[in-house]
């Protein structure tokens, strides 16, 4: 692969891309600036960005069938391994991000200071331009969520500029077909004793297209996935918190059918079940919740024995 860089670091840019005809063509020219190749991942796209492209001198690999970010991502990352790239970058094809920042990612990369860098609207010198607020509030609730898990420690989850080193492409391996990767990808990271840095960055949200995912759909998804890790991580504080509520619950119920009892001197049979009920529920929740915790912690420590790492 030529080098533009005069030295044997090479640097490619990845951009998923699904009709994108309006913004590829500048896109794919201003990303050529900074990087050795740009590769485009088109998946079933209607439109002839494609096509822009390709004339452009972009490698474009052709989905049949679109399989959405994560499956454009995974091909992207397996092109990425067969070059044997030092860096790869990857950013959207609607011109949110910031070409000229390509290299402030690569930079830590460069340096070896990371494995992975994240253009943050959420350090100092970040910022969305017209970032709606609900937006705003969506990736802080999320990444309060996915930080409950894992503590991952990293202000924008949600940003999909990101850079990885060739470790980092080694090392990382993900499922999700959907937005819900930028969770997957970050905890991977961390379980792998990858590096991970942000730098500022400014997403624009002045654009054309700016997003296939409605905020509701996107944020609804990554939500429910960064709950589920935490069920999986930790199941005691998810199913305990709320088995010793019931059983609270439970106990006050109980109490008062006691009381009704001794006032009225009759038997209240459906108040005292329902007590009864509560409460086991509760004490099901927690049995439940301690015997995933152990069964997680036996597991570890096995994994530990077995392959010596954590
Ligand atoms: N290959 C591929 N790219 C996609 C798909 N959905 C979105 N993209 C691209 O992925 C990038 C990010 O998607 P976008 O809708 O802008 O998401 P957001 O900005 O994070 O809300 C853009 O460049 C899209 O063209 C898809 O299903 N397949
Ligand atoms: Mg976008």
């Amino acid at each position: 692969m030529e080098n533009t860089s005069g030295d044997n670091f090479t640097v490619i840019a990845g951009l998923p891309m699904y009709n994108e005809e309006e913004t590829i063509g500048t896109i794919v020219l201003q990303v050529s600036d900074h990087v050795d190749k740009v590769i485009c991942v088109d998946d079933g796209s209607s439109d002839s960005c494609a096509s822009i492209a390709t004339r452009l001198g972009a490698e474009v690999i052709r989905h049949r069938f679109n399989r959405g970010y994560g499956g454009a991502l995974k091909s992207i990352f397996h092109r990425a391994i067969e070059l044997d790239v030092d860096v790869l970058v990857v950013l959207d094809a609607d011109g949110q991000h910031a070409p000229e920042d390509i290299s402030r990612l690569v930079q830590p990369i460069r340096d070896g200071d990371a494995d992975v860098v994240i253009g943050s609207r959420f350090v100092e010198g970040g910022d969305g331009i017209s970032m709606p607020a609900y937006r705003k509030l969506g990736i802080k609730v999320i990444t309060a969520a996915s930080n409950l898990s894992s503590d991952l420690g990293i202000n924008d989850t949600q940003s999909g500029f990101r850079a990885f080193s060739r470790l980092a492409l080694q090392r990382l391996r993900f499922d999700s077909e959907g937005m819900e990767l930028s969770l997957e990808l970050l905890e991977d990271a961390k379980e792998k004793d990858l590096t991970v840095k942000e730098v500022p960055t400014i997403i624009r949200y002045d654009v054309p297209k700016g997003s296939s995912y409605t905020p509701v759909s996107h944020g609804f998804v990554v939500f429910i996935y960064a709950l589920i890790t935490l069920s999986q991580k930790k199941p005691l504080l998810v199913l305990g918190l709320p088995g010793v509520s019931l059983l609270l619950a439970g106990a006050a119920m109980g109490m008062q059918a006691v009381n009704q009892v001794s006032e009225y001197t009759q038997f209240t049979v459906g108040a005292g079940l329902s007590a009864i009920w509560v409460g086991v529920l509760g004490l099901a929740l927690i049995a439940t919740g301690v015997v995933l915790q152990s069964a997680r912690t036996f597991m570890r420590l096995l994994i530990v024995r077995e392959f010596g790492m954590d």
